[in-house]
């Protein structure tokens, strides 16, 4: 499936919870969302293997792929479209042998040392992050700002998105920082209207 990573919308069981996990994506997909990540790290496997085949089956026709955080055994069974990896998640020469030359596999990068260590071979994008501190994820790396983002991107080999408390009104510093979107969580899951929230990414 093609690559867009203009508005890529990563899931959160506890923020999703006010819509609904396969509702918010959907609303959000309406909204204008390119891409959708789906993120638990407390669901056991077969719970996310249940959740993406309810979400590839919501997304069916519209064209946005579904990548599945972390779990390359539920991207397997699930036949989503691809899977991201964070520095500690696993090899991801050996995630792009299993999952075969055609699925999506991106690999999340905080800092200009894990930048020179990686190998893009195997990847088709970047994570970069956090731009701000987050209270969505907990132990995240020091953030880098927009400067600090700009200098990761100028460093990155590979199509690179941006994440990390960022809302509608970042992301025109966003794309000119060099990257080419937007990952989010709670500036379109932890809101009254998902479809109006991404629709902002858009307008602002
Ligand atoms: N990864 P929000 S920051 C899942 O820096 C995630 O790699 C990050 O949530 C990283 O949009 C983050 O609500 C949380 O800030 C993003």
């Amino acid at each position: 499936m093609r690559l867009d990573l203009t508005l890529y919308l990563v899931t959160d069981p506890r923020l999703c919870a006010r819509h609904g996990l396969v509702e918010t994506v959907v609303a959000a997909v309406r909204g204008g969302v390119t891409l959708v990540q789906l993120r638990d790290k407390q669901a056991s496997d077969d719970e996310l293997i249940d959740q993406a085949r309810r979400l590839k089956a919501a997304l069916a026709g519209s064209g946005v792929p579904l990548i599945i955080n972390d779990r390359l055994n539920v991207a397997l069974a699930s036949q989503a479209d691809g899977l991201h990896l964070g520095q500690d998640d696993g090899d991801v020469a050996a995630a792009r042998l299993a999952l075969g030359e055609r699925a999506i596999l991106g690999l999340s990068v905080q800092n200009l040392e894990q930048m020179a260590r990686l190998d893009p071979g195997p990847l088709d994008y970047l994570g970069l992050g956090p731009v701000f501190a987050t209270a969505t994820k907990q132990n995240h790396a020091r953030p880098l700002g927009f400067d600090g983002l700009a200098t990761l991107v100028a460093a990155s080999p590979l199509p690179a998105v941006a994440i990390g408390g960022l809302q509608a009104e970042h992301a025109a510093r966003v794309r000119a920082a060099g990257a080419r979107g937007s990952a989010v969580i709670s500036a379109i899951c932890d809101t009254p209207d998902p479809q109006a929230a991404a629709e902002a990414f858009f307008t602002r």
